[in-house]
């Protein structure tokens, strides 16, 4: 297929924090397969994370991170239009007037709003709440057909469809009409800790997540402590939240099916089994680990890969943002 009829993808991921086996699982993995067969572009969406109060030396180390992060789990800059958020000036200009054709009544029944603003009491502001504009915004630009993200972000990503839509009927085919893409399996990885919720990087106990970073036996020792149910039965069943989760875990990395992880285990107990999931994410994110040490020290390559990415996004991004402007009546910029 030409790299014109290839569909679009867009995705993003915050710089909170080293990438989960969640995040790992549930999105980035996908990424890399998909640039074999889409036009992709994948973005460290740093502004999306100011929404939660960060310590700024912390931050942009954990942003460059983050990029390097994307390279060494297998996104191919060369192929992939592959950036900063914060560097491409157009997702803000449009989040602004995204807003303007988004209700606050639907700003407020999304539920990560409602988790986050619970979260951190002591600071619920606009940020948080107008996210989901930033993050249609991100999309839109790009005219892209398919979002692959985990299952908790489907809410967002029918409201940017919402928008688009709203926006189309009133000023006519601007925007492609995004569709979600969420993995069968895998698309929520949930906690160790507490496995009724969902795996997060930003997580205050790190037994909760396993970090793709994280050293072979960290990654065993967490999963031997990962909190499963009082039974014997390595079987995935409704109420064994524990079991269920880690025979996800352990089919998406080792492309065994339920089956026949049931009868790989059978009468041997959960201890065995949890040592076996462990062993096999370790053997999994081994590579990933050695890439980013790798790229972590060669930062020329790794300012040239975002520098020509934002450039790249820059320029496809702002033909759709100037559409957009010319719709709503703004005067057209003749400063260059
Ligand atoms: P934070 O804890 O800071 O809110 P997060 O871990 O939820 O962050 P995001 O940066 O918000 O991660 O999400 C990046 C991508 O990873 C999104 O597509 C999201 O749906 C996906 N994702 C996040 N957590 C999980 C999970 N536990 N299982 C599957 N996918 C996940
Ligand atoms: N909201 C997402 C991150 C995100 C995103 C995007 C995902 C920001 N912009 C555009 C897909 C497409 C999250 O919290 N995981």
């Amino acid at each position: 297929m030409s790299e014109q009829t290839k569909k679009i993808i867009f995705s993003g991921i915050q710089p909170t924090g080293v990438f989960t086996l969640g995040n790992y699982i549930g999105a980035v993995r996908n990424w890399v397969t998909l640039q074999e067969e889409y036009n992709c572009a994948y973005s460290i969406v740093d502004m999306h994370a100011l929404t939660v109060r960060q310590d700024p030396q912390k931050f942009r180390q954990q942003s460059l991170e983050s990029f390097a992060l994307l390279l060494a789990c297998g996104i191919n800059p060369d192929k992939s239009l592959t950036f900063i958020q914060s560097h491409v000036r157009t997702h803000a200009e449009l989040s602004w007037i995204l807003s303007c054709y988004t209700q606050f009544g639907e700003l407020s029944r999304m539920t990560q709003f409602k988790d986050k603003s619970a979260k951190h009491a002591d600071n619920v502001n606009v940020g948080l709440f107008t996210y989901p504009a930033l993050m249609a915004a991100d999309i839109l630009l790009y005219k892209t057909d398919l979002v692959p993200v985990g299952a908790d972000q489907k809410q967002h990503l029918e409201l940017s469809r919402d928008i688009a839509t709203r926006f189309n009927n009133l000023y006519g085919n601007v925007f492609t009409i995004p569709e979600p893409y969420i993995p069968k399996i895998g698309a929520k990885v949930m906690s160790l800790a507490d496995p009724t919720k969902k795996m997060s990087k930003s997580d205050d106990n790190v037994n909760a997540f396993i970090s793709i970073l994280d050293k072979p036996e960290v990654i065993v020792k967490k999963f031997k402590r990962a909190v499963t149910d009082s039974d014997m039965e390595v079987v995935y069943r409704e109420g064994k939240d524990g079991i269920n989760n880690l025979m996800t875990i352990y089919s998406t990395v080792t492309g065994k099916s339920f089956d026949e992880i049931e009868n790989e285990f059978s009468g041997k107990g959960y201890g065995v089994f949890k040592t076996a999931v462990g062993e096999a994410v370790a053997d999994h994110l081994g590579p990933v680990r050695e890439n980013f040490e790798r790229l972590m020290n060669d930062k020329a390559y790794l300012q040239e890969c975002y520098t020509k990415g934002a450039q790249k996004a820059l320029q496809f991004s702002t033909r759709t943002l100037d559409k957009v402007k010319h719709k709503v009546g703004l005067v057209k910029n003749e400063v260059k």
